[in-house]
């Protein structure tokens, strides 16, 4: 537990989902860039405490929050039956929701804010970076199962929580718009950034193109693999539960293949302003490539496989497209902590990308190599 809570009525949040425990204290929690995390301390009327995590939907991003929260109770329901049934945990190995005294599970403040409630896991953690390999293994295999576990899920009945999320042709879009209104008088300091950005701008169809020619299937994927979004358990070191469930969508298995892979391999954080500790590790890489196509358990075709390195790259660039986006616009979007943490995470991105570009033979190489393992 970090910081106390004080911001909001947390006391009254809290009332609304557990009439019958009283709350002890509540604190700030976790590095997401989104949301407002808090764990919560709780006792009942014979003493009993629990823990449970609060959050506050950010409905700035997530324009509809009964929507998101209708796909995380169907999902988190249907992954803790595909759990039980492949022998797991389904207590750890998924979120468990609460739900209010009217039947919903989220509720909406004197404010207008939209919040949850989940059990909290104990004795497991989020890592900010990895420079663990078996551990980054760990990260793959879990999300792997993911979409393992989510294969047969009916993707159409899905609401779209952020259109276009994936879709780097428009982010780039949105990029050449942020620079046209430059509201807030930044452009010229991003000159270099724009340049290695635009110079790719053929690479933002690479994904996009494959899937609307078929080449690519779309899937049920979670869309936000960063590290920092799964838990890992203190003893076993093993991935224990996904977690930041808001985007699980429709999309493809390159998308959460290369997401996790633009801060995982990297052996820098993603917002270092000292560039030359920022490098791309292909061992870490190499890891987690072993642990996701494992995970999945034989379900990828051999274009997904192939179509998994590319997705690193554009992952990487799609997210240093938006936080240059971000910084243009004036910081609305991504949390900040300093003035220029977006476009320090911006250069992270980039400094990435042309990494991967030098190493993608050998990324491609890997893939290979694991696909054939399974
Ligand atoms: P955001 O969209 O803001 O990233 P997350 O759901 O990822 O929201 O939560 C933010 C952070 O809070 C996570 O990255 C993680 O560090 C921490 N966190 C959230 N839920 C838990 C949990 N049940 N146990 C431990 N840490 C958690
Ligand atoms: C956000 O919520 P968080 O911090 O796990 C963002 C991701 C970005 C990531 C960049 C809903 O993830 O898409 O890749 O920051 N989530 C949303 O670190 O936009
Ligand atoms: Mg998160």
């Amino acid at each position: 537990m970090t910081a106390p809570a004080k911001k909001y009525d947390i006391n009254s949040v809290v009332s609304c989902f557990l009439k019958d425990e009283k709350l002890i204290k509540a604190c700030v929690f976790g590095g997401g860039h989104i949301n407002d995390t808090y764990v919560v301390k709780t006792e009942d009327k014979n003493g009993v405490e629990r823990k449970y995590t609060l959050q506050r939907i950010n409905h700035n991003v997530f324009k509809k929050p009964w929507e998101v929260m209708e796909n995380i109770i169907n999902v988190t329901v249907y992954l803790s039956d595909m759990i039980k049934r492949d022998g797991g945990d389904k207590e750890r190995g998924t979120l468990s929701f609460l739900f209010c005294k009217d039947g919903k599970s989220y509720c909406k403040d004197a404010d207008g804010n939209y919040w949850r409630c989940y059990k909290y896991i104990d004795n497991a953690r989020t890592y900010q970076e990895i420079e663990d390999g078996k551990l980054f293994y760990n990260v793959g295999e879990a999300f792997g199962k993911f979409q393992k576990y989510l294969a047969d899920y009916p993707a159409d009945t899905l609401h779209e929580t952020i259109p276009l999320f994936h879709n780097t042709k428009d982010r780039l879009n949105n990029l050449r718009i942020a620079v046209k209104n430059d509201i807030v008088g930044r452009l010229r300091e991003v000159e270099p950034e724009l340049e290695k950005i635009f110079k790719r701008e053929n690479d933002t169809g690479e994904l996009v193109d494959k899937l609307e020619a078929g080449i690519l299937p779309l899937k049920v994927t979670h869309n936000d693999t960063k590290v920092n979004n799964v838990l890992i358990d203190d003893d076993t070191k093993l991935g224990v539960c996904v977690i930041d469930l808001d985007t699980v969508m429709p999309g493809l298995a390159a998308y959460d293949f290369g997401d996790a892979i633009r801060v995982g391999a990297s052996t820098g954080a993603e917002d270092e302003k000292d560039l030359s500790k920022v490098n791309f590790d292909i061992d870490l890489y190499s890891c987690f490539a072993k642990g996701f196509i494992g995970g999945t358990g034989g379900l990828l075709s051999k274009d997904e496989i192939e179509s998994l390195p590319a997705g690193a790259r554009i992952m990487t660039l799609e997210n240093g497209i938006r936080f240059l986006t971000d910084y243009l616009n004036g910081d609305t979007y991504f949390k900040i902590h300093r003035p220029e943490h977006n476009l320090d995470r911006c250069r992270t991105q980039l400094r990435m990308v042309e990494h991967m570009e030098r190493e993608y033979d050998e990324m491609m190489r890997i893939v290979r190599e694991a696909g054939k393992l399974i």
